[in-house]
């Protein structure tokens, strides 16, 4: 990886929902990804990193660094094997992050809940995604494992974006949860690689990083078929990690200046009603929201919702 050049122009880093395929930005002053998931709301952007610089390329993902982190983005065809397609993906997600401690990868998986030869994606992706931590960070690599999202997406490209800092990033878990490295094998024959939550410290700011939180209460998913149960078990998982992680019960960083969520709902129908909800309990004005449509990780999941909050340091 080079240092950045000093001539080098400061570029927005952004995630743009709603094209038709998975793809590299192109934009005046932008860089970043494009998915095919649709945007239900106002907001199709997401732009957690405002002002980057070109920080080389490194195992075919070239990368950015922002204030605070190295920033990368790399995609590929989920192809035969979804399996061997994460593998690939993550070795080079990995490789690509160097020294630098991954606090947060969003993953956005083609045909998650379809069975290839009996094994659902989402599940094949997790063994690779598995495999690769593994074989870099040795048999305790869950103690290093960051925060992340993993949902659906159309066409036929695995993606993932990521987050990398030079700090060393403190990592939580969810009292009612089971660590999602320890789910039994009854959800697939290896588990998903993700902390519930990150915190890390930037030059200026804290950022804290919630994962994609859904209900599902010790390895099991609750309330099947009861969208409005499911979306308060999901705001009482929020209220737990946040807790956890040292932001109130509320999802709030001290001098607290920015919320970003992403809510996915199983169902565009589900758009409003969820939006009402949430605009009634957890969201506040000033909130920076991304209402997408996407096929989740378990096939009776119809909710999930992430935050990233910054904060005064
Ligand atoms: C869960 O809690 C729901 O595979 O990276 C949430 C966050 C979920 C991240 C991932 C999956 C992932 O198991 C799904």
């Amino acid at each position: 990886m080079n240092a950045a050049s000093p001539t080098a122009e400061t570029r927005a880093i952004e995630v743009a929902f709603g094209a038709r395929a998975a793809g590299e930005l192109h934009g005046s002053g932008t860089v970043g990804l494009a998915l095919p998931l649709p945007a239900l709301g106002e907001i199709s952007r997401e732009r957690l990193f405002g002002a980057a610089r070109p920080a080389g390329e490194s195992h075919g993902v070239r990368l950015f660094a922002s204030e605070d982190f190295l920033v990368g983005w790399t995609t590929e065809p989920i192809g035969a094997c979804p399996r061997l397609s994460a593998e690939k993906l993550y070795r080079r997600v990995i490789a690509a992050a160097g020294t630098h401690r991954l606090c947060r990868i969003w993953n956005y998986v083609p045909g998650i809940n379809a069975a290839e030869r009996g094994l659902e994606t989402y599940r094949a992706f997790s063994a690779g995604r598995s495999a690769a931590f593994e074989e870099a960070y040795g048999p305790d690599f869950a103690r290093r494992l960051p925060a992340a999202s993993g949902v659906g997406c159309s066409g036929g490209v695995l993606s993932a974006v990521f987050a990398a800092s030079d700090r060393e990033p403190r990592h939580f878990e969810n009292p009612e949860q089971v660590p999602a490295y320890r789910y039994p094998p009854e959800h697939g024959p290896k588990p998903p690689s993700f902390a519930r939550a990150t915190v890390v410290a930037g030059a200026r700011r804290t950022w804290a990083f919630i994962s994609g939180t859904a209900a599902i209460k010790g390895h099991v998913s609750v309330a099947a078929g009861d969208f409005g149960a499911q979306l308060r078990c999901t705001l009482d998982n929020l209220r737990l990690i946040s807790g956890a992680a040292g932001l109130g019960s509320s999802l709030e960083l001290p001098g607290g200046a920015e919320r970003h969520f992403k809510v996915y709902v199983r169902r565009a129908g589900d758009f409003a009603r969820a939006r009402a909800e949430l605009e009634r309990g957890l969201l506040r004005p000033g909130d920076r929201v991304i209402w997408l449509q996407a096929e989740l990780c378990r096939a009776e999941l119809e909710i999930e919702i992430e935050a990233t909050l910054i904060g005064a340091r």
